[in-house]
């Protein structure tokens, strides 16, 4: 199986680019690449950005299409508006799914993408979605809409579906006793799915997510399978993690 990351590259390997490898190795599936911008990062600070240029993009993409049959697409962090069309523009007639990981804010604060370019993210990008798979604070920018009582998980997940994602999931929902819930929507359903909370540092840990779903929909799973199948990778990843780095 090969699958394919487009992100951003985070030399200490806790996220991004390098994170997919690691993980689509792990599932024995082929992992093929396609970095947008280079971050300069470890565990306890971020540095720079340096996007690449749309020609490169675009040579990287045609690249691995041209050789190899993609299974499926995970889409991390994306950057600017340049960066976003070239994607749209290569990705638009493939039929394979897709996973978008709305990668807004490094967990050590860094901003991964320039706030002009959420429009071009909603307009362009969001469409090509299979599913797409926002925490709460990344639902609430998409959709522009704060979640409380009147908007509810259930109706900010339908405006960011009315964009164009097939399927919705809202991560990282606290619920009651110490659970943690991710919320989801489907065509014509809506679900949660809870497991138990880890009071652990989890850098990264949005990466194994989508990336195991994208495993798990290119294996033909349902949705429903690829989300839980994903929940309990990545509970195991953060329980199992190496503390790397000098990170607290
Ligand atoms: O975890 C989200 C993420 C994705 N991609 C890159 C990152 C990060 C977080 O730091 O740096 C490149």
């Amino acid at each position: 199986m090969n699958l394919l990351s487009i992100g951003g590259s985070d030399p200490s390997s806790g996220a991004g680019i390098q994170s997919d490898v690691k993980t689509f190795s792990l599932f024995n599936a082929h992992a093929l690449t396609v970095i947008t911008a280079i971050t300069g990062q470890n565990t306890s600070s971020f540095g720079l950005i340096e996007p690449v240029s749309q020609k490169i993009l675009k040579n990287q993409l045609e690249s691995v299409m041209s050789d190899f049959k993609i299974d499926g697409i995970k889409i991390g962090m994306v950057y600017n508006s340049q960066i976003i069309k070239v994607l749209y523009h290569e990705l638009k007639k493939l039929k394979v799914p897709i996973v978008i990981d709305p990668v807004f804010k490094s967990t050590t604060g860094g901003s991964l993408i320039e706030s002009s370019a959420i429009k071009d993210f909603q307009k362009f990008l969001i469409p090509l979605a299979t599913v797409i798979t926002p925490n709460k604070f990344e639902a609430e920018i998409i959709s522009k809409t704060k979640i409380n009582a009147k908007n509810t998980l259930e109706k900010v997940a339908k405006i960011i579906q009315k964009m164009g994602s097939k399927n919705v999931v809202i991560t990282g929902i606290a619920t009651k006793n110490n659970q943690i819930s991710d919320f989801v929507l489907e065509k014509n359903k809506r679900y949660l799915i809870s497991g138990d909370k880890i009071l652990k540092m989890n850098h990264g840990s949005g990466c194994n997510y989508s990336a195991a779903i994208i495993f798990a929909l290119a294996k033909n799973k349902t949705m429903s399978e690829s989300i839980r199948f994903a929940k309990q990778f990545t509970y195991n990843s953060i329980k199992n993690a190496k503390k790397i780095g000098k990170e607290l």
